[in-house]
């Protein structure tokens, strides 16, 4: 039994140590070529760095805040740049003129850290080095890297079994390398997932240009359209199909006694969801997981970094619950507001899982305000975070980031318990710790 002088150490412990499994990223195989991201330029451009950094560009070039070699791009200037020239500007303007005090910064420079590469940052900031050639040291290191090995080394290191991927159809740039006739093996380290956001968006002219596109097509039709979806489950066997809502979204379980709309018509998005999306759930036993209060392109010059948040109404969860009881949904929300109401639908629906602090969530604040709410509301039955990474050294610091922010949180919902009068090992924080990590994810996709 543990004392509560013991109790903090213990967790600290085993949440620094637990190999966890990452739910979502956005990172793809060494075998995608150029697709998997790494390397200094990478973590500089990331759009939440590109979102900061058109934060406190001057608006225009007569601005008196311009620096003297600076002409302030505009958002489509700065992505027609080469990488290296965006990373550079990213890094003069957020790490060099300020201070990276942000999390998104603050995440570069633990990832430098954790590399072994504090030296070379030193130096890249120092005074009197010339803009362009600040990264170069970084970036020879990076350069020397196998990916092969650099990938497992950072899994490693970030005490990660395995994180899983987000893979896109409807992109051909990642579709061509699963099209290949044989195409090469995955690395065990990471795992497939189907995303499909055109599906629950009702987006009918994405969906039709990806079936016209295939080789050979598929018919403009749902059940072309089913025809498609499972072709790329049975190419990749995904773990899940993921979507992200569009804004706004609502669902009611269609009436069978609606009028069939006329064959010319498109399909709505309705149908486009209940025969194809949830049937393709419920035929192949795939859970679908779901994000939820993205406002996609709210400023859409930044591109990925000018998308928004919302409020989200989240009826159409219970909707989902209760007319699908047999599929599993993955949830996790964008909005804090929402967090409260994710936790009360989870106790309510056996066959609804909550996952991890996403995006703007993925901040040590929230993330301790979130966990604790969802320690207190679910137990141990959540995934307490996942990466999103897109970058892989990022896994480094999202990972530290989060264990440090989970740790405390967790110990002190111990201190309370301990103090009600229960007798705590440390082979019960052992599992409870596995758990959250990535133990409850798998028990429910098991179940
Ligand atoms: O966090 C992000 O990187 C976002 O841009 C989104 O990609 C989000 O994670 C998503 O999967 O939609
Ligand atoms: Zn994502």
């Amino acid at each position: 039994m543990l004392s509560a002088s013991e109790l903090d150490e213990v967790v600290l412990r085993e949440v620094a140590s637990v190999d966890a499994v990452d739910v979502h990223t956005h990172l793809l195989p060494p075998t995608h070529g150029q697709l998997l991201l790494y390397g200094v330029d990478e973590l500089l451009t990331y759009h939440y760095l590109v979102a900061e950094l058109f934060m406190v560009l001057p608006l225009d070039s007569d601005d008196d805040a311009v620096s003297d070699a600076l002409t302030p791009p505009t958002a489509d200037e700065f992505f027609a740049w080469p990488k290296p020239r965006q990373a550079a500007l990213v890094f003069e303007e957020l790490f060099v003129r300020r201070t990276p005090l942000s999390e998104a910064c603050r995440g570069v420079v633990t990832t430098l850290h954790l590399l072994g590469l504090g030296a070379q940052l030193e130096r890249a900031v120092a005074r009197g080095v010339a803009r362009e050639r600040r990264l170069d040291e970084l970036r020879e290191w990076f350069a020397a890297v196998d990916k092969e090995e650099y990938l497992e080394l950072v899994f490693t290191k970030a005490k990660l079994k395995y994180a899983v991927m987000t893979n896109v159809p409807f992109a051909p740039e990642e579709a061509t390398h699963f099209l290949q006739e044989s195409p090469p093996p995955i690395s065990p380290r990471l795992k497939t997932a189907l995303r499909v956001d055109p599906l629950l968006a009702g987006d009918w002219p994405a969906v039709s240009a990806a079936l016209a596109a295939a080789s050979p097509p598929f018919a403009p039709t749902l059940d072309g359209c089913y025809r498609y979806v499972c072709a790329w489950v049975d190419r990749i066997q995904p773990l899940y199909l993921m979507a992200s809502t569009p804004s706004g979204f609502r669902y009611e379980k269609s009436s069978p006694a609606a009028a069939p709309p006329s064959p010319a018509a498109p399909p709505s998005a309705a149908a486009l969801l209940e025969q194809v999306l949830l049937r393709v759930a419920v035929e192949r036993k795939l859970p679908l997981a779901i994000k939820v209060g993205a406002v996609r392109g709210m400023n859409a010059a930044l591109r990925t970094g000018g998308d928004g948040v919302e409020v989200a109404d989240l009826r159409f969860l219970r909707n989902l619950c209760l007319a699908y009881p047999q599929v599993k949904l993955l949830v996790t929300v964008l909005s804090t507001e929402n967090q409260h109401e994710l936790c009360v639908l989870a106790r309510k629906f056996g066959n609804l899982h909550v996952y991890g602090c996403w995006w703007f969530c993925n901040n040590p604040s929230i993330i301790e305000r979130t966990t604790r709410m969802r320690l207190e509301m679910l137990g141990t039955a959540f995934t307490a975070q996942h990466s999103d990474a897109r970058v892989l050294d990022q896994l480094l610091y999202k990972w530290r980031h989060s264990r440090a922010a989970i740790g405390p949180v967790l110990s002190s919902q111990y201190a309370k318990l301990l103090e009600a009068g229960w007798p705590l090992t440390e082979a019960d924080i052992k599992r409870d710790v596995a758990l959250l990590f990535g133990g409850a994810f798998e028990a429910f996709m098991a179940k």
